[in-house]
């Protein structure tokens, strides 16, 4: 997969060449390229945003400058990318999300700050044929799209073939079966005068893998009701609901 990053703070996707994205990148599994946004701008202070129509507070970012840039960035022809747009505005982005974007060639992700991009933008590269989603990562406000950047690429890489050393992380984590993950214990067996339960230290594989779906069942209902709801009604069966 490739990804292109376009923000007037290309210092702030440093991260992406940390840890693990870092040794995807060197791995050769994804490619990441970050661009500064006033790299086209042509004026000589490099404006990048100017005051809104119908007014109001803020500032709005300029299309030319936006419009430019894509042509640029966006490959045109038979293997299109798809155009992301972090903003509070937009759909949230899920797990589902995240599984979508990891089938794609190439992403592109256009970071907006101030109030946002000018609209036509967004009506221009959709009339080219362009597919944009404009998404938010919470209901609360960041001052720009960066931050939210690395949260989408990293839960998009780690979905990528061969970015995580056990696919089985990636398969068995939380989401992917609609629930919480419940706790997780290592050595030693007591600590500060906990015990890890008995049930893990056993080798009853059966029983682990109950006690493990029951602490998922428990945890979603006490802090995520709302994904209990969403369940498919065939996901929980007679045990799950003695819980
Ligand atoms: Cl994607 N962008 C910004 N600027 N703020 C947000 C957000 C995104 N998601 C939640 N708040």
């Amino acid at each position: 997969m490739r990804i292109d990053v376009v923000t007037i703070f290309p210092a702030y996707l440093d991260p992406l060449r940390e840890a693990l994205l870092g040794r995807a990148v060197e791995r050769g599994l994804l490619e990441i390229a970050v661009h500064d946004l006033r790299r086209w701008t042509h004026d000589v202070h490099q404006a990048v945003d100017d005051a809104p129509y119908g007014g109001g507070p803020g500032m709005v970012m300029r299309p030319q400058v936006w419009g430019e840039a894509l042509d640029e960035v966006l490959p045109a022809g038979p293997q299109p990318a798809r155009l992301v747009v972090p903003t509070p505005a937009g759909r949230p982005f899920t797990q589902t999300t995240a599984r979508a974007w990891a089938d794609e060639q190439r992403l592109v992700f256009a970071c907006g700050r101030y109030e946002g991009i000018d609209e036509r933008v967004l009506l221009d590269a959709r009339a080219r044929g362009i597919e944009v989603d404009e998404v938010s990562i919470g209901d609360y406000v960041l001052v720009g799209g960066e931050v939210a950047v690395l949260v989408m690429v990293e839960a998009v890489a780690r979905l990528l073939p061969g970015v995580l050393g056990n696919p089985r992380s990636a398969a068995e984590d939380s989401f992917s079966d609609g629930l919480l993950e419940g706790p997780s214990y290592t050595r030693p067996e007591t600590w500060r005068e906990l015990a890890v339960p008995d049930v893990l230290r056993g080798g009853n594989h059966a029983a682990i893998a109950r006690w493990r779906r029951d602490r998922a069942l428990e945890r979603t209902r006490d802090r995520r009701p709302d994904l209990l709801d969403a369940l498919p009604p065939d996901a929980l069966d007679a045990a799950d609901r003695a819980v």
